[in-house]
């Protein structure tokens, strides 16, 4: 066999008057020229863009870390860029909508040169997307990324002489330690003024379908019409949407769709799919080979033991026993928090800040700092006391697991139990990133396939998923007791389930289907850990303490103006019909603004020794229930439509207060 070569010598010509190139469109001011990184998920575009950029974003071990397309400046060989970090793709047809707006980065033509991110060790899967990208007539680099793994695995690859047949730059990397990485910059460089890479010689009627339609088409297109075309042979709706405007003639596009499909034997996704299959295949021979004896290593036998239910539950118990339970609640928000809390703020801050506002005159203005709601004595204080060291721990918790690549075996361990309530175990994702922050988890849900999964998962977030912030006072508070802490897990938990199935029963749409690539284990690395942890903490604050300053300055005019105790008289009631004391009504009042305030809030009031174990799960239940922070609902308005999020609120706020007063109910019934 004759491997197939794309060198521009032996590929197929040009198409004679084929439509031009758009214009190399004007990358950010100051930048040249555009790269976009392009590749599957997980194969580590974030950790190259990093690299290039010396940005960050975040790198993690499971498909779909990114769903949205970040842009920084990066400079190649002297020259300064725009580089695109794109989320990954399979294949230039999309199946869920981060991919889509990759694809739409691709076809848009923006990008001047395309680097093709691929793991080397699994170079042979990844190709076909390789040759897909070269129908878009782009200057094309191929990275091979994780050489290390790739050594390690002893997978033999000659880069050099797959560069020839390929006729682009190939270049082996490792984007975590940054080797090979200056040769990849060279190489984007140079390829920004080479000629670009061209389509396969396509055989089995797949080049002659793609090429005669090309030939027929009249209208000018931002990239080589071919990938536009192969898409639409293959059925994608953006392609033909483009077709249809380039042409203006939606039929004759139908009609030469027609015919080209008639070209091929069998459904055209596939034929199209498995001619790029089969060139690829040609180009590896000789260039690409796995060893056998690689297979079975420690990590896949680790790997399967995570996710088979027998010792996969038993694993996740420990892991949550002692990174939630342990670390999180008793370390975080015990140890760290009365550190900060009873020994710096009471002692020394608070005090201080009361001695200064006493020379003040303005009791208004007193009150609107060190007041009962003041923004340093209570906003600050929640924010820095309480919830920054249990957010920070969390976080760090939480970034060694992200990094190990534990996710996606997660994912395959609950999938059974997922189906039932019409998620996958793609959902696992979303929802276990819901627990660090539900606003960040919303959009996550993007990598969800069908709108159906992607609305029950933002329900079941903002309703049973309580963020990390809540999680850990939460826990802090429940701690004491062994049956508070018991019934309110096992209440989140059937909520869940139960809420779950119901919503899927109700919501129209087929079950969907689960597949979710499985990254190597990997031990997590420090530097790596600690960046994620950092950023999440800046981001947090950020995001935080405006917030509660807010709320607090809101609560002190109330206050001053005599409309809050209106308001909470109007609550008290409520509150009582839960079988609490009047304190917790502000209490709810600061769950509205964010639900680890109002956590924050009932740690405090059971620390004075104000609440029973009855009164803490009862308040625990009900807010932990009710809608996440005003940054999460946005982020549900945005995701999902005002609609279908004000639909949510107005479910959620009744169901948290009734199953909180069912709660209270039973507990009394059962306890006297
Ligand atoms: N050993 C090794 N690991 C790498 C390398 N590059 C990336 N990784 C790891 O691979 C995982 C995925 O990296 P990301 O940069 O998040 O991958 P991505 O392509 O952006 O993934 P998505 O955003 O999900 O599409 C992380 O655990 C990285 O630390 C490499 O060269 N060698
Ligand atoms: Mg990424």
């Amino acid at each position: 066999m004759t491997p197939a070569t794309l060198a521009p010598a032996a590929g197929p010509a040009a198409i004679p008057g084929g439509a031009g190139h758009g214009s190399h469109s004007a990358a950010a001011a100051g930048a040249v020229f555009r790269v976009a990184l392009i590749g599957a998920p997980n194969v580590g575009k974030s950790a190259l863009f990093n690299r290039l950029t010396h940005s960050y974003v975040t790198v993690s071990n499971f498909p779909g870390t990114s769903v949205e397309v970040i842009r920084a400046r990066g400079r190649f060989a002297g020259v300064s860029a725009e580089v695109l970090d794109t989320p990954g793709l399979y294949s230039l047809l999309p199946t869920s909508d981060e991919e889509r707006v990759t694809q739409r980065i691709v076809l848009s033509g923006e990008a001047d040169v395309l680097v093709h991110v691929v793991d080397a060790k699994n170079l042979s899967r990844m190709l076909p997307l390789t040759l897909q990208l070269t129908e878009l007539g782009r200057p094309l680099v191929l990275a091979l990324n994780m050489m290390d793994e790739a050594d390690r695995l002893e997978v033999q690859i000659d880069h050099r002489l797959l560069q020839q047949r390929l006729g682009f730059p190939v270049v082996p990397i490792v984007a975590i330690s940054g080797r090979g990485v200056a040769e990849l910059e060279q190489a984007v460089a140079q390829a920004r003024n080479a000629p670009a890479a061209r389509m396969p010689a396509y055989t089995n009627g797949v080049g002659q379908a793609i090429n005669r339609t090309r030939a027929a088409l009249t209208g000018v297109y931002p990239v080589d019409a071919e990938a536009i075309v192969a898409l639409a042979i293959q059925g994608d709706a953006e392609a033909l949407a483009r077709l249809v405007a380039g042409e203006r003639d939606a039929a004759r596009v139908e009609s030469l769709l027609a015919a080209a499909g008639g070209k091929l034997d069998g459904p055209a996704v596939y034929r199209v799919a498995y001619e790029r299959r089969r060139v690829a295949d040609e180009l590896l021979v000789d260039a690409f080979s796995t060893p056998q004896a690689a297979r079975s290593r420690w990590s896949d036998r680790l790997g399967r033991v995570l996710s088979r239910p027998v010792t996969g539950v038993p694993i996740l118990a420990l892991v949550l026993y002692l990174g939630l339970y342990k670390f999180v609640g008793q370390f975080g928000a015990g140890t760290l928090v009365d550190l900060i809390e009873s020994r710096l703020f009471e002692r020394h801050i608070n005090p201080w800040f009361e001695s200064v506002f006493a020379a003040v005159p303005w009791t208004w203005l007193t009150q609107l700092f060190v007041g009962d709601y003041g923004v340093l004595t209570l906003g600050l204080r929640y924010a820095v006391a309480i919830i920054l060291p249990v957010v920070g721990s969390f976080f760090v918790f939480f970034s060694i697991l992200e990094d190990t690549g534990y996710f996606p075996r997660l994912a395959l361990l609950v999938d059974r139990g997922f189906k039932r309530i019409g998620l996958s175990g793609r959902a696992v994702i979303p929802m276990v990133l819901g627990f660090a922050c539900d606003t960040m988890a919303v959009m996550v849900t993007r990598t969800l396939e069908t709108r159906r999964e992607r609305v029950l998962a933002t329900l079941l977030l903002a309703l049973a998923i309580p963020c990390s912030a809540q999680l850990g006072v939460m826990l802090a508070l429940l701690s004491g007791s062994g049956l508070a802490l018991a019934v309110w897990s096992l209440t989140l938990l059937a909520t869940f389930m139960l809420v779950g199935a119901i919503t899927a029963r109700l919501l129209p749409g087929d079950p969907p289907s689960f597949h979710m690539e499985l990254p190597p284990l990997r031990l997590p690395r420090v530097g790596n850990v600690l960046t994620k942890t950092y950023t999440r903490m800046h981001w947090y604050f950020v995001e935080v303490l405006p917030l509660f300053v807010l709320a607090s300055v809101l609560l002190w005019l109330g206050d001053i103006t005599g409309a809050l105790p209106v308001v909470i008289d109007a609550l008290t009631p409520v509150v009582g019909l839960l079988g609490l004391p009047a304190e917790t009504a502000s209490v709810f009042l600061l769950g509205f603004f964010r639900r680890d305030y109002g956590a924050a809030g009932l740690f405090d009031l059971s620390q004075q020794g104000l609440l029973d174990p009855i009164q803490i799960t009862t308040a625990a239940v009900t807010l932990t229930l009710f809608v996440p922070c005003v940054a999460a609902f946005l982020m549900m308005i945005k995701e999902r439509g005002w609609k279908t999020a004000l639909g949510m609120l107005l479910f959620i706020t009744p169901f948290a207060f009734g199953t909180g007063y069912l709660v209270n109910l039973i507990m009394r019934g059962v306890m006297s």
